[in-house]
């Protein structure tokens, strides 16, 4: 008994954490297909201690398959996705393709999970920096009324795949032997200028929007609101990529309905909150951070702090691992929800 799965990208930087994350919450498979593009196929991968041969993701790949578990970029999803729903799985969707589709549930399970009974064979899993943000921000939100969002985001490489997170590791080595260097994959592989990330910060993911704004920025803004049932919410983004391997800082300011409230309001709603770890006491310098993140399934939020001049204003430090809550995990997490509400 269990389920008869295929993990989609299975030798990307998500993928390989999909792979891991079902290992680790024991997901029920009876069968696991690993599919890639026809580059990566013939590689071979452990799961659960038997060697699997990834295999090139055609539509046929998906024959008798119940849950498809994509994340090998967006052209893939929309080509094969389809393919797979047509022969009978629901097929859960890391990349922006279907996000704001309106017949497709964008879902974080401690957020939205009933948005999963409305599905048409697809679930769309939201950008890694909109998912750590609605699970520190739901809590508060259910009590207090959210009004305002405003985000600042400290991005880790391995959003952008492999080949950034080998781009920062060869350019942090060879700028300290005194050499130079030739950024090709950031800020954006499609970009017509690439820079440095070693030692540096860049104001911009993904590429530019009409307004200014990035999509890295966009997804932020229309996601949130999405996932939210808020298509009111005032929210913003700046997002900027930094030389960290992995897991993303928000710097968070939000307003709330009820002015009434203090910190230790808000440290109360959040510590007992699902998938929200509280790090935030400033006198030992508790406080989240990537590095003590990475690996773990949470998303820690500390620096909570009353805003000098709106009484219902807050700033909030949300830290989470984007490969697992960002990705891996929730789409799992997603994976689980559908076997818990019968809907697989
Ligand atoms: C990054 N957030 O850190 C991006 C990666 O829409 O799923 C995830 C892109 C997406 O570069």
């Amino acid at each position: 008994n269990g389920y008869h799965v295929a993990v989609v990208g299975a030798t990307g930087a998500v993928g390989q954490q999909m792979l891991r994350t079902l290992e680790e919450k024991n997901f029920p498979v009876s069968k696991l297909k690993v599919l890639s593009s026809a580059r990566s196929a013939g590689s071979k991968i452990q799961f659960n201690g038997t060697e699997y041969t990834v295999e090139e993701a055609t539509p046929e790949s998906f024959e008798g398959v119940q849950i498809a578990l994509f994340s090998a970029g967006g052209s893939v999803s929309k080509a094969l996705a389809p393919e797979a729903v047509k022969r009978g799985a629901i097929v859960v969707d890391n990349t922006s393709a279907f996000r704001m589709d309106e017949t497709v549930p964008l879902v974080v399970p401690e957020v939205n999970e009933e948005d999963l009974k409305s599905h048409n064979g697809i679930i769309a899993n939201p950008n890694c920096s909109t998912i750590q943000m609605v699970v520190a921000l739901e809590p508060i939100r259910q009590a207090l009324g959210l009004t305002k969002v405003v985000v600042s985001t400290y991005q880790a490489v391995s959003g952008a795949g492999q080949a950034a997170i080998e781009e920062l590791h060869r350019q942090t080595k060879e700028i300290a032997e005194g050499n130079t260097v030739e950024p090709s994959i950031l800020p954006v592989k499609s970009a017509e200028k690439h820079y440095q990330i070693a030692y540096n910060a860049i104001p911009q993911i993904d590429v530019f929007t009409e307004n200014g704004f990035t999509y890295e920025e966009m997804k932020m803004i229309n996601e949130t609101k999405k996932i939210m049932h808020m298509p009111e919410l005032h929210v913003s983004a700046t997002c900027v990529r930094l030389p960290v391997v992995t897991g993303h800082s928000e710097s968070v300011y939000i307003e709330v309905e009820d002015t009434s409230k203090s910190v230790d309001d808000i440290r109360v709603l959040l510590s007992g909150a699902p998938g929200v770890t509280l790090q935030d006491n400033p006198a030992e310098q508790l406080y989240p951070m990537p590095a003590l993140a990475e690996g773990k399934p949470d998303v820690f939020v500390g620096r909570i702090r009353q805003d000098l001049d709106a009484p219902n204003g807050f700033h909030l430090w949300v830290v989470s691992d984007n490969l697992l809550k960002g990705a891996a995990w929730n789409s799992v997490q997603i994976a689980e929800s559908l076997v818990k509400l019968k809907l697989v």
